[in-house]
């Protein structure tokens, strides 16, 4: 049972704030009186039993409400009594039907603050930056990992061979694709098997741990399931597809399961992608980090997404800004080779997981020699080499361009 749900004392007078930017013909009285009757004690019309104790005890408030341009930018204060520490009832509370409202063009909610009683019924990562360092006894260096690829249709021998050469080449870190999770030509606990066995020879040649994370996204009612049969199967690490599942099944698997829970976004854009609409994805992290995500794809510095790079800073900072939950650990990933790590460090840090998927796989000297590539480019980054003095790092700049620290488009 997923702890803190409904913790909070009904009388309770602590309130989440959401921000929000709308744009509308409406006056800012009309937006805010709107918005607020419409998300907590109201309608489009007066109902007689909506009394001044009514709205004064679960009423929400506007707190700061101004024009920018064509859009009128709002702050609302919302009783947490009112949803409790349930994540459903608060998404659906500050981003529910507020979207259809049809005089309101386009709604953007801008950024959720959570006041400290509301967050303490969250437990928050389990593992998170320093936790997930600590399984992989790393902690001088950022974290390197790989997709493997192809996405879909290897038999669980030809994944556990593609793992070990990853790791082989010193990617610390290994997943799935978030479009394999219990296939009947891949199942789960024979695909863990075999990419454990690929990770454990690696440990035994190098003495390097490793890290693989099984993608146990399903039905609401299998996800756990899924994971338990990937732990008893040997997964040191756990993937969720968190928006096609749902925020609460994050949630809930991340307090079931005492493994890292490793964050993919994808579909995330069908509401983050048009500026003025939707959600923010900066906000979005800061849920998954509420929720217990380990780990958070935050988009890639000169990736392939399309995403600015600031926006990518802007996606990682909810993840590791001081607050009462552990951090999650940032993930750059899309489109990334080795001639590409130098910018991913300079402009996201070191506490970071690099992930590349084609960059790796897709090397001209293979599996192995792809990863080497990428380790070696950290050193570049570290000042401990040059770029491109390594066979692998020549042939990946070959392929693909490099991209110095700096040089981020922004
Ligand atoms: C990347 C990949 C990941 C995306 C996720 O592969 O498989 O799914 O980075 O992006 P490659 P997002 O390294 O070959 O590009 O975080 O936006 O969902």
């Amino acid at each position: 049972m997923v702890p803190g749900r409904f913790s909070l004392p009904e009388e309770n007078r602590d309130r989440v704030v959401a921000t929000y930017a709308i744009e509308t013909a409406l006056s800012l009285e009309e937006v805010s009186d709107g918005l607020c009757a419409e998300q907590s004690t109201g309608t489009w019309e007066s109902v007689e039993r909506e009394t001044e104790d009514l709205v004064s005890r679960c009423g929400a408030r506007a707190v700061g409400s101004w024009r920018r341009g064509d859009h009128v930018v709002l702050r609302i204060a919302f009783p947490t009594g009112n949803f409790g520490c349930s994540i459903p009832m608060l998404l659906s509370t500050v981003a529910g039907n507020l979207y259809e409202m049809g005089s309101f063009r386009r709604t953007r909610l801008l950024d959720l603050e959570f006041p400290d009683a509301f967050v303490e019924g969250f437990e928050g990562p389990s593992f998170g930056i320093d936790g997930c360092r600590e399984l992989l006894g790393v902690t001088d260096r950022p974290l390197l990992g790989t997709i493997i690829k192809p996405n879909v249709g290897l038999s669980p021998e030809e994944f556990g061979e593609a793992c070990y050469e990853s790791a082989r080449g010193g990617v610390d870190f290994v997943k799935d694709d978030e479009l394999v999770a219990d296939p009947g030509y891949s199942p789960i606990s024979d695909r863990v098997t075999e990419a454990m066995d690929g990770l454990d020879r690696v440990e035994e040649e190098t003495g390097e741990r490793k890290m693989f994370a099984a993608n146990v996204t399903d039905e609401v009612d299998g996800i756990v399931d899924n994971a338990e049969e990937a732990r008893d199967a040997g997964a040191n690490c756990l993937m969720l597809n968190f928006v096609t599942a749902g925020l609460s099944a994050l949630r809930v698997l991340t307090s079931e399961m005492d493994l890292p829970v490793h964050c993919h976004r994808d579909m995330f854009a069908a509401f983050t992608r048009v500026p003025d609409h939707g959600v923010s994805p900066a906000l979005l992290n800061k849920l998954v980090r509420l929720c217990g995500g380990d780990q958070a794809h935050v988009g890639s510095i000169d990736g392939k997404l399309y995403e600015s790079n600031d926006e990518v800073v802007a996606n990682a900072a909810p993840l590791r800004e001081r607050w009462l939950l552990k951090s999650t650990l940032p993930v750059s990933s899309g489109g990334l080779h080795a001639g590409k790590v130098a910018a991913n460090l300079d402009r996201l840090g070191e506490d970071v997981l690099i992930l590349a998927g084609g960059g790796i796989h897709g090397h001209p000297g293979g599996t192995t020699a792809g990863a080497r590539s990428m380790r070696q480019a950290m050193e570049v980054a570290a000042g401990d080499r040059e770029l491109g003095e390594s066979p692998e790092m020549k042939a990946a700049l070959e392929k693909w361009s490099p991209v110095k620290a700096g040089e981020d488009g922004n």
